[in-house]
């Protein structure tokens, strides 16, 4: 059988003239893909140096930077589990990571090489290694005493683990869902002939790259393309309408388009090279897509996807992208929308929406139940989002049966905050909801009820929660009123906060 490595096919797409670029930053750095092949190479060996073994995991919550990719692909090749952490996490949110995952190595940056050795400890983590943004740390050190191998490979099956990425859930604890090498490889090859990827192609990067929009969608398509990649620290307004003219694809969550619409200078004269605007990680609103097409001409592809099976909507590359919706499902993809029940709905009627297909994960790591809960008995996930089918199969977003807030492209599982909430002196309850916000989408907003005669207030409930959770979280606005409303069963009717508390920011 052929190995199934997803690096192995990474690998055969590299270009004949391996001097070719492969990652450049704004500030002159470049990597060029014959160094992306040695760097890869030698990381990988000195990961085995360091005793992993296929399979391990390797935990990553490290800044942007060329050598975190080099760190993601060499963990590839050497056949061990890739799981990255958001930056954003705080201390008690990484305690809970690493124990989860019991990785044989923790990389982080160098500023939290020292406290995280005593969380890493407590969960024998083998090696705790930093890595900088200056081509800096500890790992760089130990790749630097590692004599040069043979470019091993380590073969992989379609169903070994590649990467284990954290997602939230309604319960309030992470899963981290398990992608193999086939479930990457599959998404990858697809989404690279559908959206049709040329030679020249230059993909403009400016997402972080622990999720699977960054990571994966955007880092593959290019790899399997052999192109130049703009990588830049993060998004950045004046940086990304600098180098759009020297750039062809762009992939962002919306809250990039709305922030580009939001500049002067951002017009059909910049967009003129450009070939391609993906959307996705959240809803682009039909707003945006129509502004966004009288002022550049260009009508941005949606598509949907999650942490749980990468990519599995698109709207057409060549026919008609429709504002609102999310278009068909991925080739090799099968989607139907149905009841609580798993019986399909008519056409056209909203339900909960299911998928199955090569992309669709293996399951949540050391948590069969909560694997078992999720797919049907006939293989479908239940994604959890709420959709309609078109009578020619095309699928709108149209709402979510999870409690879930999207900011910015980043999720939010409200039980989380509340649960954090309710554990503060003098709160008696919490309601965590999402509310319409121009720049994010929606924005975090929390109500609390106090206990008689405490006196919490926005500041402190801000502060405590700041020290627990990572910002994109942390509510944007805390009110405080004396009772939450509920229906007849008791369960908060979260339906009329939003509409009592719908004007708190701005959106227009
Ligand atoms: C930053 N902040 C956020 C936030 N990002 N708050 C809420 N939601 C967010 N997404 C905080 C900052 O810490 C700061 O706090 C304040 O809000 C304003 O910061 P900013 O400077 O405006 O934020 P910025 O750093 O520019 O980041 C915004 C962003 C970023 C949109 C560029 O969040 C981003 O890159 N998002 C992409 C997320 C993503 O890749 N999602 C893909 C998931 S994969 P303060 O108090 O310090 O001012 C997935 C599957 C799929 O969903 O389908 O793709
Ligand atoms: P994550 O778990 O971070 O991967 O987020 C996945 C979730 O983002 C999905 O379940 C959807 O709720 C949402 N999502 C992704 N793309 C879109 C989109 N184009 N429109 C609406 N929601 C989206």
């Amino acid at each position: 059988m052929p190995d199934a490595n997803l690096f192995t096919l990474i690998q055969s797409r590299f270009p004949e003239d391996l001097a070719k670029v492969f990652l450049k930053s704004p500030d002159g750095k470049t990597l060029c893909y014959g160094q992306l092949d040695r760097d890869t190479a030698r990381l990988a060996d000195t990961l085995r140096r360091l005793g992993v073994c296929p399979g391990d995991r390797v935990v990553v919550q490290v800044d942007k930077s060329t050598e975190a990719v080099v760190l993601y692909l060499a963990c590839l090749r050497s056949g061990a589990v890739y799981v990255p952490l958001n930056t954003a996490y705080t201390a008690t949110e990484l305690d809970y990571f690493i124990g989860d995952a019991h990785p044989h190595i923790l990389v982080c940056r160098p500023d939290t090489l020292e406290p995280l050795r005593d969380v890493a400890a407590r969960h024998n983590v083998a090696h705790v290694l930093s890595l900088g943004t200056a081509a800096d740390g500890t790992l760089i050190d130990a790749m630097a005493e590692t004599s040069d191998g043979e470019g091993t490979i380590t073969p992989r099956d379609d169903d070994d683990i590649a990467a284990i990425l954290y997602t939230s859930g309604t319960t309030g604890r992470s899963k981290g869902a398990m992608l193999s090498h086939g479930n990457l490889s599959s998404n990858a090859l697809t989404l690279h002939r559908l959206w049709g990827f040329v030679p020249d192609d230059v993909l403009l990067h400016a997402l972080p790259i622990y999720h699977v929009h960054g990571l994966f969608v955007a880092l593959h398509c290019a790899l399997l393309n052999a192109s130049t990649v703009w990588f830049l620290p993060r998004f950045e307004v004046s940086q990304v309408m600098a180098l759009i003219p020297e750039s062809t694809v762009m992939m962002g969550v919306p809250t990039f388009y709305v922030r580009l619409l939001d500049s002067d200078g951002f017009n059909a004269g910049l967009c003129r090279d450009m070939r391609l605007f993906v959307a996705g990680s959240a809803p682009l609103l039909s707003e945006t897509f129509s502004e966004f097409e009288s002022r550049t001409g260009h009508r941005i592809l949606e598509r949907y996807g999650m942490t749980e099976a990468g990519m599995i909507t698109s709207n057409p590359y060549d026919g008609e992208r429709l504002a609102g919706t999310v278009g068909f499902p991925l080739p090799e993809t099968s989607a139907r929308v149905c009841d609580a029940d798993g019986s399909e709905v008519e056409r056209g009627e909203p339900g909960t929406l299911e998928i199955t297909g090569p992309n669709v994960f293996k399951g949540y790591w050391q948590n069969p139940e909560k694997t078992q809960a999720e797919f049907r008995g006939d293989g479908y996930f239940i994604t959890g989002d709420v959709a309609t089918m078109a009578v020619d199969g095309r699928i709108a977003i149209v709402g979510r049966a999870k409690d879930l807030i999207i900011s910015g492209g980043f999720n939010v599982y409200p039980k989380e905050i509340e649960l954090e909430i309710d554990a503060m002196d003098g709160v008696a309850e919490s309601a965590v909801i999402g509310l319409a916000h121009r720049d994010f989408g929606e924005a975090v907003t929390a109500i609390v009820v106090r206990q008689t005669n405490a006196n919490v207030d926005e500041a402190g409930v801000k502060k405590t929660l700041g020290e627990r959770l990572a910002k994109f979280k942390q509510p944007k606005r805390v009110f405080f009123v004396d009772a939450l409303p509920r229906n007849t069963m008791g369960k908060v009717q979260k339906n009329a906060l939003r509409e009592e508390y719908a004007g708190t920011y701005d959106i227009v």
